[in-house]
């Protein structure tokens, strides 16, 4: 059928690396997507939504090497997890891009080649660090710590020195069009604060960037001289361009592009507002509209993490709460670009505050109302007085402000609206005492007006919550016994009606159940084990655990590493032979704490040159309070004994 066709939306979060399983970081951003995409469906557009996982890269090759995966098999596994947790959480992408996929290796090769082609891609060496955690170079004002390492100023960990010969990006040919273009389109980086740290960013100077690695094989090959892969952010950034058909659907690919609304957290700005951009321009497409930055999700005043095991289990809230609570918490507790910061009071609070008591309960009331005065069966109403036509022309209001709001992916304050609105019909129930008209015949038609302005307001608020909260909605349309699905209703076409006389009222089950709050903190200090078990990439066969040779060690001798605070030397004897290592237990233990003792040490891990010293092995300690616990054997144990 041809006919005027819809405008579109395309909305993208970022590309999770693969290294390990998701958390509620790659959640969040993935809700809001999700959320943005249903509210714009609803709006009469038609929606692209785009996620998916970033694959390639030194990150990910390393993690693998580290399990004894191949990259593939590592990204083959991961995932799979996070497809099953966006199915969970009703996360529902069009599209969920691999950048294994053929389509998307051939894309980035012919962009490349291309900017290759006209000049913007040339070679030269690099020399300087890269942080393998955040796949970055680092800029050269980031100063050597005194013992000639760096340490990446955005996540803290140790960089690496790096000199190969790469392919580099023009990047600082594209400085000035660049600020041209943010002064000409100001809303390009959402919130404004972070459009401000990007000019001010680009109007320091730009640097030529690397755009290949030597070192690194898991990665897409430049094919004119493949020794080269393309860098994964090269990479990674063009799946934004891959995954909605530019190398294979092209109809597809002039329906969507450019982007609405690309999310990303507020660690991977500069990628998304300088790098991009800048590729895209070179490579002449056109711009994003829109790159929104979001805050991040701390807990006990850190950044949630895997590696600093500060994260919550996703899993478990989703089987204590079903999907709906957790995307609303998340939606609701802080205005998307500020950081927000997590606690199982917190979440409990809006559970069972604003889900369980004003929400749920103005549902369960309404229905069973209707249910037990009138058997589900409405009779015709009497006429509306002005407390009626209040709550009808607030709803209208509602509406027009809640779908605006939602527009401006303003998720927090749309919730903020439909909360004061839920209180208003509560108060409206609250004065009516519909209770009290039951079974009196002169009270009838009251009663029934009064029911239906409820039901009318609980059927409105559920369509608009549906964004939010998708199968709540459902559920509850489907009591009030509506015919469609509140996602087969626009925005536009939503109207304060509610039970035409005669129309049978399903039997509500509770919502959103209430958890108490020490059950809650039990739970959530103890995952059931199956969920420990599915959260953790760190599993290892026992074939794996095999290959480890662990030895109790005899200490022969002890000393400080000269200029160390905190290595020791020890020379061990392991039962078949003396060998030396260096421990980093110099601030608990002295020397002499530990020479003549028995302790645990891993022999065939590979050596490693610590402060000038081969260290081949390394003692096992517990840590505790930051500190390592040496466990000790007696006397009376051989050197050598294997330990399993
Ligand atoms: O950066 N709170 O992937 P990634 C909120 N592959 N958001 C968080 C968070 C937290 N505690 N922790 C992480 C990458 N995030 C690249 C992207 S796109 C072309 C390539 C967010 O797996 C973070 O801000 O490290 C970012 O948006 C995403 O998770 C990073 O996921």
């Amino acid at each position: 059928m041809s006919g005027t066709s819809k405008p579109t939306f395309y909305v993208t979060t970022p590309i999770y690396y693969v290294n390990d399983v998701p958390h509620i970081g790659h959640a969040y951003t993935t809700i809001i997507a999700d959320v943005l995409a249903r509210a714009r469906k609803l709006a009469g557009r038609d929606v692209f939504f785009l996620t998916g996982t970033d694959e390639h890269g030194q990150k990910v090759q390393k993690a693998a090497a580290e399990r004894g995966l191949t990259p593939r098999e590592l990204a083959d596994r991961v995932v799979v997890r996070f497809q099953d947790l966006w199915r969970a959480l009703e996360i529902e992408p069009d599209f969920f891009i691999r950048t294994t996929m053929p389509a998307h290796e051939r894309g980035v090769q012919k962009i490349f080649k291309k900017l290759k082609d006209q000049g913007d891609i040339y070679k030269g060496t690099y020399r300087g660090w890269y942080c393998v955690s955040d796949e970055c170079y680092l800029s050269d004002d980031v100063p050597e710590e005194s013992d000639r390492t760096k340490v990446c100023p955005d996540c803290g960990k140790a960089a690496h020195p790096l000199s190969e010969e790469c392919y580099y990006f023009r990047l600082s040919a594209y400085r000035e069009r660049l600020l041209d273009f943010y002064d000409s389109r100001p809303d390009f980086v959402r919130p404004e604060s972070r459009m401000n740290e990007v000019v001010s960013f680009v109007r320091r100077g730009l640097k030529d960037l690397g755009i290949t690695r030597t070192t690194v094989s898991w990665g897409i090959p430049f094919p004119d001289d493949p020794k080269h892969t393309i860098y994964v952010w090269f990479d990674a950034l063009h799946n934004y361009l891959t995954g909605v058909g530019y190398d294979g659907d092209p109809d597809l690919f002039r329906k969507y592009w450019p982007a609405d609304i690309q999310l990303i957290g507020k660690d991977i700005l500069r990628f998304h507002a300088v790098f991009w951009p800048a590729f895209l321009m070179a490579a002449g497409f056109e711009l994003p509209r829109c790159v929104f930055s979001h805050g991040w999700w701390m807990m006990g005043g850190a950044k949630m993490s895997k590696s600093r095991r500060n994260v919550f289990d996703v899993n478990l809230i989703l089987k204590l709460f079903g999907p709906d609570p957790l995307r609303y918490f998340l939606m609701r507790e802080i205005p998307i670009g500020l950081d927000g910061n997590y606690s199982d009071e917190s979440f409990l609070h809006r559970v069972n505050s604003d889900l369980a008591n004003d929400l749920g309960n103005l549902v369960q009331r309404t229905l069973t109302l209707v249910r037990k005065s009138f058997g589900g069966l409405l009779p015709a109403p009497g006429p509306e007085n002005e407390a009626d036509s209040g709550l009808r022309a607030a709803f209208v209001a509602l509406k027009e402000r809640v779908t605006s709001l939602y527009d401006d992916v303003a998720l927090t304050r749309a919730l903020e609206d439909i909360w004061a609105y839920i209180f208003l019909v509560n108060k409206y129930l609250a004065d009516e005492e519909p209770w009290k008209m039951a079974g009196d015949p002169s009270r009838e038609k009251r009663l029934a007006r009064v029911l239906l302005q409820a039901a009318s307001a609980v059927r409105g608020v559920s369509h608009l919550l549906f964004p939010v909260m998708p199968g709540s909605a459902r559920k509850v349309w489907a009591w009030l016994g509506e015919k469609k699905r509140p996602e087969e209703v626009l925005f536009r076409d939503l109207e304060f009606v509610g039970l035409e006389p005669g129309r049978r009222v399903g039997e509500p089950t509770p919502l959103f159940p209430r958890v108490a709050l020490k059950d809650f903190l039990a739970a959530m200090a103890e995952p059931a084990p199956e969920t420990a078990k599915e959260d953790s990439m760190e599993q290892v066969g026992y074939e794996e655990f095999k290959k480890m040779d662990l030895r109790v060690a005899l200490v022969l001798k002890a000393e400080r590493v000269p200029n160390t605070d905190k290595l020791l030397k020890l020379e061990v004897d392991v039962g078949s032979e003396t060998r030396t290592l260096v421990a980093g237990v110099g601030d608990v233990y002295s020397p002499e704490d530990l020479a003549g003792k028995r302790l645990a040490v891993i022999v065939n891990l590979k050596p490693a040159v610590i402060r000038g010293v081969e260290s081949r092995g390394m003692i096992l300690a517990a840590e505790w309070q930051g500190k390592a616990k040496i466990a000790f054997y007696d006397d009376d144990v051989p050197a050598g004994s294997r330990i399993k």
